[in-house]
């Protein structure tokens, strides 16, 4: 943008703060009307799509989890580099930009493997805690367009609906570039100069907010429908309306907007699903106020959460930025075996890719994209549309479980562990029609109902060493034998 539009346009987002200073102290009312029929029907195509690529990148990507030609660490998340190492946010530009150069067409690279993996959408960085922008804003110079001449939104998002995925927003509120963010007002979000006073004097947060809003606006404005919001983050000492004007927020979005689903990280509070700090902190409610589902971070949760839409966002390694340093890769097995736990409790899973300072996606990466790939091909309509299992628990692995015509049940049982004397057994008093296939063959197997458990003859060996999914159906909703314990 030239210097004439940086002046009027500061000159405007003062206004506007000046404006709203007061209005901050005061909770917004709830953002709007929309019945419980309304939301089913906007959440439909998140509650059916379960699988999610999360795509961390940005100008710590080429750092790669070095400063001064040292690993800042081996495990933990390198986007937070400059808050690791301390460093202002002039020098750290000045390190970091020459080496985030993205390729042509890296684009292109990253939507088609999350097609070829089964994702259903992709939620990508356009700002993160460093407050590097990827699109090209007019309220900043900290952006793509200022200093690579390019918008990396568009052409992120062109290639997505290029590939028909469903496309998602990751922006961070936190902020470590602007001028007038008060970090000072909270001890528990960071900040490279948490501590220490501001160099340039007083800070009006107003201010912040002006430019936070203006940003958020131009990415809902100038990039077509955009499917889902993810916000992020809060503290307990620092959230919601009073750190970030929340309500606002949510109504600007949600008017430009009207079908797109939000995360619950604009607040930290019970009431949108967090009991406290730390990624394990999640409370099992949201009041839709406060957005759409919650946030388990690099854990999945012990059950479902019925009720409340959630999802888990995890990495394959240690880090969501590129390091060069961290080798602690998860196994494909555990990376497809965590998205059928995650489905057998009702949640969406979020898997992260951190690609290099040019866009490559790193080997390892690709290989369990491709892995889940070929694993989703045979087995993947035992993930979408499913919803979370009727049983408790399962020794030998999970269920997933759908509604069929003339209320007939499917259940899709995901065998890991193959049982030695071939016999599958279920808490269940199957309806009747009870029959069963191998998913992957059709080939039909052998179904015995008891009076306490059905039981299924399995051929002698897995078929396949991650999952192995059965398909069983029978008539009506599924009655599962509760063993009552000893003693009662
Ligand atoms: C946040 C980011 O800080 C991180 O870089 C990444 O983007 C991840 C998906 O989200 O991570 C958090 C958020 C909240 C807490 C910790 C890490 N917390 O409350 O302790």
């Amino acid at each position: 943008m030239t210097a004439r539009n940086i002046l009027v346009n500061s000159c405007i987002a003062f206004m506007l703060a000046g404006g709203r200073l007061a209005e901050a102290q005061t909770p917004a009312p709830a953002t709007r009307d929309e019945t419980p029929a309304q939301r089913d029907a906007r959440m439909r195509w998140w509650r059916e799509a379960r699988f999610g690529m999360f795509v961390h990148w940005g100008l710590y990507s080429g750092l790669a989890g070095t400063w001064d030609g040292k690993p800042v660490a081996t495990s933990g998340g390198m986007e937070w580099i400059q808050q690791r190492v301390k460093a202002d946010t002039g020098t750290y530009a000045e390190r970091a930009i020459p080496l985030f150069k993205p390729k042509p067409g890296f684009a292109r690279e990253w939507a088609r493997l999350a097609k070829e993996a089964g994702c259903r959408y992709v939620v990508f960085t356009t700002k993160h805690h460093d407050g590097f922008a990827l699109h090209d804003s007019k309220v900043s110079e900290y952006d793509a367009g200022s200093v690579l001449q390019r918008d990396l939104v568009r052409e992120i998002v062109d290639a997505l609906h290029a590939e028909g995925l469903r496309v998602g927003f990751y922006h961070s509120v936190i902020d470590w570039h602007h001028d007038q963010y008060e970090y000072a007002h909270s001890k528990q979000l960071p900040h490279p100069l948490l501590g220490k006073p501001y160099p340039n004097g007083q800070r009006d947060h107003a201010r912040y907010l002006a430019y936070l809003h203006g940003e958020v606006n131009e990415l809902m404005s100038n990039y077509g429908p955009v499917d889902i919001l993810w916000w992020d983050y809060s503290a307990v000492d620092f959230q919601g309306q009073e750190a970030w004007r929340a309500f606002d927020l949510l109504n600007a979005v949600r008017s430009k907007q009207p079908a797109i689903v939000m995360n619950n990280r604009l607040f930290r509070i019970p009431e949108a699903g967090f009991s406290g700090m730390g990624t394990s902190a999640i409370s099992a409610q949201l009041d839709p106020k406060h957005g759409d589902f919650i946030t388990p971070e690099q854990h999945i949760p012990a059950t479902g959460m019925p009720g409340v839409d959630w999802e888990t966002c995890m990495t394959m390694n240690t880090t969501w930025g590129y390091s060069e340093h961290d080798k602690k890769w998860k196994s494909p097995e555990t990376l497809i075996r965590n998205l059928i736990d995650i489905a057998s409790k009702g949640g969406n899973y979020l898997l992260n890719i951190g690609p290099t300072g040019d866009g490559s996606v790193p080997q390892e990466s690709v290989q369990a994209m491709k892995a889940f790939g070929a694993w989703m091909k045979v087995n993947g309509g035992a993930i979408y549309a499913t919803t979370a299992s009727p049983f408790e628990n399962l020794a030998w692995g999970r269920c997933t479980r759908q509604r069929l015509a003339g209320g007939r049940t499917r259940l899709y049982l995901h065998v890991f562990d193959w049982p030695k004397d071939g016999k599958l057994t279920l808490p269940l008093l199957a309806g009747g029609h009870a029959r069963a296939r191998l998913m992957a063959t059709a080939q039909s197997i052998p179904v015995t109902t008891g009076k306490l458990e059905t039981s299924i003859a399995l051929p002698k060996e897995a078929p396949d060493r991650i999952a192995t999914v059965i398909e069983l159906e029978f008539d009506g909703a599924p009655n599962v034998v509760k063993l009552s314990p000893p003693g009662k």
